[in-house]
């Protein structure tokens, strides 16, 4: 049986009270963690606040751009050891797995080693009322410790989408990863130890939530910023505890985001467009559409074509081929996302497709298994409409005006992303600059270029990550002026 255990200044760590970690396929136990308590999340606290003061925090620019380089390298190096781990913690397909998750890993640590060697800082010269003149340029410094809690869905790249930029500026962490999903965090322990970055700079702990090791860590007054993906209203319980000391928090929260296809759209491409963003690792992606509008002259044909493309989903274990739909991640997941078909059902939709749990193999009849479901003719006062499911569905219901796709699109409290579907570039600028989102995305979905501005309106985060604008939470500008 696997061990699962904690890494704390470059040593794994053992506790007496372990917990189960179970394969979404098929709900074996596959291993067991080692939750930490208070006493082991003051000791990667403190090694973290002692790893500032030591070597890395001394360490050059070029140096550390080199060590962040070599930990993308040894994560490709042991792709292999990554992908098995990420598939039997997510149950996702191979193709998800080995063409984003995985890359993605090791990607987080090149591109912010390249843009903290190349970010240049301001610098003023200015009269001073002597009729001399002043110098005045600004200094970035690493905010400190940071604490970062992920969420299960993509559990190796959100967290190194915050690991990767917190050490490119100098920081230390220590991170929680979901108690669904332990292995990748762990096993980035190996490569941090194999490359040389110094103890105490990457730091684990694993556990749960209130009462464990995520409280224990949002708490900790030595903690100095926190980065957390994952639920809104966990989001609001980290950040009542980062208002004891006034610590700075950075948060990617839940969504019930919309697609929008207009009639005009290239209607193959949003087809599959739409099926992606609704169905692409079992709909557990935040950037998912859980509601699709489409206008009215296209509506059957969209709502066929869709329900075509979701008959053909295969689903199945990770490595099988042809496999394009996993299992949710836990049976607690499972019930909630079938409590949302019970409610479709009861308000009164047309259910288009699935609405229910498959018949599996045996092998596997014990997973996470939901069908992939489209329901059309529900009210937009639903809660299946309002409430972010993070399940394999959609609704789908018709619009006639732009106006009304506007409105349709904001009317819920979240804000994190849209995808729209047209050929109109006036339709399709309105819609960036009128959808109250994060992220729009037009004629594609989840293209991302790491470079640019990542996160959520509204109830669906605080703070942008991605490119320079990660620099904003992850450093300090200090001002420094020199009377010349
Ligand atoms: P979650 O909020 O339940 O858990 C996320 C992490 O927070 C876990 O590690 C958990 O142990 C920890 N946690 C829970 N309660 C805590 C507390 N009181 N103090 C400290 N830590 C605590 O989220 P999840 O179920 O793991 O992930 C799914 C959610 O994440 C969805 O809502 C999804 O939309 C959101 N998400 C958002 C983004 C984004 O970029 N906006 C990305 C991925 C996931
Ligand atoms: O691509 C990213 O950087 C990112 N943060 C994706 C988030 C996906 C949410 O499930």
């Amino acid at each position: 049986m696997k061990q699962f255990l904690n890494f704390i200044n470059g040593q794994y760590v053992a506790t007496g009270k372990t917990f189960e970690n179970r394969a979404p396929v098929d709900n074996r136990v596959i291993g067991l963690v080692h939750e930490a308590g208070t006493a082991e999340v003051d000791a990667a606290v403190a090694a973290a606040r002692a790893a500032l003061k030591g070597e890395w925090g001394r360490m050059n620019i070029n140096r550390r751009v080199e060590l962040l380089y070599a930990v993308a390298d040894e994560i490709n190096r042991r792709f292999d050891d990554f992908l098995e781990a990420e598939m039997a913690d997510t149950g996702k397909p191979h193709a998800l797995a080995s063409h984003v998750d995985i890359p993605r890993g090791a990607a987080n640590f090149k591109v912010f080693a390249d843009i903290i060697k190349n970010v240049p800082t301001e610098s003023f010269e200015m009269p001073t009322p002597d009729g001399g003149m002043a110098l005045s340029y600004a200094v970035r410094s690493p905010i400190g410790v940071v604490g970062v809690i992920c969420p299960w869905n993509l559990p190796l790249l959100l967290m190194t989408w915050k690991v990767g930029p917190a050490l490119a500026c100098g920081n230390t962490v220590v991170v929680k990863p979901s108690e669904e999903t332990p292995a990748t965090a762990t096993l980035l322990g190996e490569v941090m130890k194999t490359v040389g970055i110094p103890d105490g700079v990457y730091n684990v702990i694993h556990g749960f939530g209130p009462g464990s090791a995520g409280e224990f860590l949002t708490r900790h007054p030595d903690v100095d910023g926190i980065t957390f993906t994952g639920e809104t209203r966990t989001g609001e319980a980290i950040m009542a505890a980062a208002a004891k000391g006034v610590r700075p928090v950075s948060f990617e929260l839940g969504g019930k985001n919309a697609g929008i296809v207009f009639a005009d759209a290239d209607f193959d491409k949003a087809v599959a467009g739409i099926m992606r963003s609704a169905f692409e690792n079992c709909g557990q992606v935040c950037l998912g559409t859980e509601r699709v509008y489409v206008q009215r002259p296209i509506f059957e044909k969209f709502v066929a074509a869709l329900k075509e493309k979701v008959h053909a989903l295969k689903l199945g274990p990770s490595n099988e081929p042809g496999v394009g739909l996993g299992p949710l991640i836990s049976a607690e997941h499972k019930s909630k996302v079938l409590s949302y078909y019970e409610r479709a059902r009861a308000d009164g939709a047309t259910v288009v497709a699935g609405g229910g749990v498959p018949k599996m193999p045996e092998a596997l009849a014990d997973g996470h298994w939901v069908q992939p479901t489209i329901w059309t003719g529900l009210p937009e006062s639903s809660a299946v409409v309002r409430e972010e499911i993070f399940g394999p569905c959609c609704h789908i219901a018709p619009f006639d005006t732009i106006d009304e796709a506007i409105a349709l699109a904001n009317d819920t409290r979240y804000g994190l992303a849209t995808t729209v579907w047209t050929r109109d570039l006036a339709t399709a600028h309105r819609m960036g600059r009128e959808v109250q989102v994060g992220l729009c995305w037009i004629n594609s979905w989840f293209l991302r270029d790491l470079r640019t501005a990542f996160g959520g309106s509204k109830a669906s985060g605080i703070g942008r990550e991605g490119g320079v604008h990660s620099l904003e939470f992850y450093t300090e500008l200090r001002n420094v002026m020199i009377k010349l």
